[in-house]
């Protein structure tokens, strides 16, 4: 028998690594707190012993001696196989330090509270559409053990803080860190603790990397100041290396002017953000400005992020089930004049009441889910508040409020998980909602 590796959770990236630990000769034992029935038959199909449900003395036998524990992304810090590992003296490794550790061709990281799966997104078509083969891989969805396996020429991965948080040596080539506000606080135990996981994507680059980051945001600022790397600045409002410059956006010499603003399909402060971020890690990862621009061009959004579902009676209806942080709310309100939103699920561990500030821009708000009562109590005095009971409810108070040349926007900031399995889900039961209500 080969060494032991603990696996923590049998989700997507459980199974992924599980998969890659038994292919390499390991005994991998994966426990799994809240087991699903096919738990049992999953975990015989992977070749892996199950622990459903350990409790502290069984975790403790399973760790001591073990050569590694994988943590997936979902465990909390305040999980109890930290400090059981810690206390056998046993590495605890994430899949992305796993996937750094075999990776043959360069990577490309991006990180940052919001606008991550975006500018991931943006990134990988720009190189592709430059001849470099690129494939998008870590928490956008495919898991990253698993991308660099890939037959490409760069892994452009998408890294969230729990991912960060258990790497040693992960040393991405280029390293773009989009912004930073609260988040996860019903994962990390404070804020501080957050910026130092997302500050790891820079801890281990040297000379020949490069460091990607945003002028406009104070923390990132403040982290880009002490990164080993060569680094490199974008901004909307700052001054920086990657900015817009006489409507355009434009990029330090050789690129210079890159593509107009107004040819961009949607230019929200966010979008330009997140714009030149993406351009900025492109070019040094190897893609050439032109096939940059006619990426930006082409770029039509992904779903559940500020997309249009509906449109009746002079109304429009965005889906915007993927903000789940309050910030990613204002910068979704700041796109319209008059907009009714639709807000609330489970709260992170958040301060909603900073919402508030969305507040000159609301005709009125409609309340959901478990923090619809911190939502009501954002808006107490600054904009009409009334509390749905199901997706549906919602919908029909938000098209009473509306009136024509608004916009009804559901923009939660929190996540999904009262009511729904995730935000796409969420998302989906809003459209269907519209559709029944507006008709196609
Ligand atoms: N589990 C335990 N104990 C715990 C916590 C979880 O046993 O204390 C078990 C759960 O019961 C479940 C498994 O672990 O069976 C789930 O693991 P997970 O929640 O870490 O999720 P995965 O299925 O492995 O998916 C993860 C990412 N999930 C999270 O970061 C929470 C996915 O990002 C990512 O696409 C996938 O790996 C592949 O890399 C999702 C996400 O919501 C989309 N990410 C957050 C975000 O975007 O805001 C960070
Ligand atoms: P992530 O992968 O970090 O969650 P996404 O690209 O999926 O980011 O976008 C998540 C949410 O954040 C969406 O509602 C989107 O409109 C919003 N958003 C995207 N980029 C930014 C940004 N730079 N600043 C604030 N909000 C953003």
């Amino acid at each position: 028998m080969g060494e032991r590796a603990v696996v923590v959770g049998l989700g997507v990236t459980g199974r992924a690594v599980s998969r890659l630990l038994v292919a390499e000769g390991y005994e991998v034992v994966v426990t799994e707190d809240r087991p699903q029935p096919d738990a049992a038959a999953e975990a015989q199909e992977l070749g892996v012993e199950l622990l459903a449900a350990p409790g502290s003395s069984q975790l403790a036998s399973v760790v001591q001696g073990a050569a590694l524990v994988v943590p997936s992304p979902g465990v909390p810090a305040a999980h109890p196989v930290y400090g059981t590992a810690a206390a056998a003296g046993v590495s605890v490794l994430s899949e992305v330090e796993l996937a750094w550790r075999r990776a043959t061709v360069p990577m490309v990281a991006v990180t940052g509270t919001n606008g991550k799966t975006t500018v991931t997104t943006l990134v990988t078509e720009m190189l592709n559409a430059s001849g470099v083969r690129a494939v998008a891989g870590g928490n956008i969805g495919l898991p990253l053990v698993e991308a660099v396996a890939r037959d490409v020429d760069m892994v452009v991965a998408e890294v969230s803080s729990f991912q960060l948080q258990f790497t040693e040596r992960f040393r991405p080539s280029v390293a773009v860190w989009l912004n930073f506000a609260e988040d996860h606080l019903d994962w990390h135990p404070t804020s501080e603790h957050y910026a130092a996981a997302k500050a790891r994507i820079w801890a281990n680059q040297t000379d020949d990397d490069l460091a990607v980051g945003n002028a406009d945001d104070p923390t990132v600022l403040s982290m880009l100041a002490g990164a080993p790397a060569r680094c490199t600045t974008f901004a909307v409002r700052a001054e920086a290396d990657w900015r817009v410059v006489d409507g355009a956006l434009t990029g330090p010499a050789p690129t210079g002017r890159l593509v107009d603003v107004d040819a961009l399909p949607r230019s929200l402060p966010h979008d330009l953000s997140n714009s030149l971020a993406a351009v900025a890690a492109a070019v040094a990862a190897g893609a050439d400005a032109e096939a940059c621009a006619k990426a930006l061009v082409d770029f039509r959004g992904l779903p559940h992020r500020v997309e249009l579902v509906g449109d009746a009676g002079g109304v429009r209806f965005f889906d915007d089930s993927k903000a789940t942080t309050p910030a990613s709310v204002l910068a979704a309100v700041q796109g319209f004049d008059s907009v009714v939103l639709v807000a609330g699920g489970r709260n992170k561990g958040l301060d909603l009441g900073v919402l508030r500030q969305a507040a000159p821009r609301l005709r009125a708000v409609v309340a959901i889910g478990e923090a619809a009562d911190e939502v009501a109590g954002a808006f107490a005095g600054v904009a009409p508040v009334t509390v749905a009971t199901s997706m549906d409810d919602a919908v029909t108070r938000a098209r009473a409020a509306a009136a024509p040349g608004d916009v009804v926007l559901l923009s939660p900031g929190c996540a999904s998980f009262d009511w729904y399995r995730n935000y796409a889900e969420r998302g989906d039961d809003f459209r269907r909602a519209v559709l029944e209500q507006v008709g196609e």
